[in-house]
């Protein structure tokens, strides 16, 4: 599991540093479909940002139980950690997220340190009183969750889903 995780990974860095490079041959031009590594999106670019939303994580919830995003629109995450335990915010539909909380739950059982296995694309790790930055630019919003997968936190209410926001049009649309 670990392994073909791993193997993911590298496959989705591979894909990245190939885009980047697509990008700085092609003089800037948009390219698009070798960095869309997952189903629901992919990594966003700070220019693309249209909202900045912060989330704090503590207490086993986020705070906040449900988000409206466009298909298509690029938001800016600030997760802070408020508590005195580790925790993680991860985005991805519930079949991952499961998948994500079965490894953690394997590390933690092999004494391994969960944050070695953040922070991928999708996810961050976050120490107590750590915060950290995640810029998704979100594809097939319908199915989506945003979850804490540190071993019983989902379990304990520490998610919350994305709806799609159906009252605007256009990716560009800043509210900050
Ligand atoms: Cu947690």
């Amino acid at each position: 599991m670990l392994i073909a995780r791993f193997a993911v990974f590298v496959a989705a860095l591979g894909s990245v540093v190939a885009f980047g490079a697509g990008l700085a041959g092609a003089g800037g031009k948009h390219g698009g479909e070798a960095a869309h590594v997952f189903s629901f999106g992919a990594p966003g670019k700070a220019r693309d940002v249209s909202r900045t939303i912060a989330v704090k994580a503590g207490d086993m919830n986020f705070q906040i139980e449900s988000l409206r995003i466009r298909d298509g629109e690029t938001i800016r995450f600030v997760v802070s950690n408020v508590d005195e335990i580790d925790h993680d915010f991860t985005i991805g539909p519930p079949a991952l997220q499961a998948r994500h909380r079965a490894e953690m739950m394997e590390m933690m059982q092999s004494g391994q340190d969960m944050a070695k296995l953040h922070d991928d694309a999708n996810a961050v790790y976050l120490k107590p009183g750590e915060t950290k930055e995640l810029i998704w630019s979100f594809r097939n919003v319908a199915r989506l969750e945003f979850a804490c997968n540190v071993p019983g936190h989902y379990e304990a209410g520490m998610r919350g889903r994305f709806h799609v926001d159906p009252l605007t049009s256009g990716p560009r649309h800043a509210t900050q």
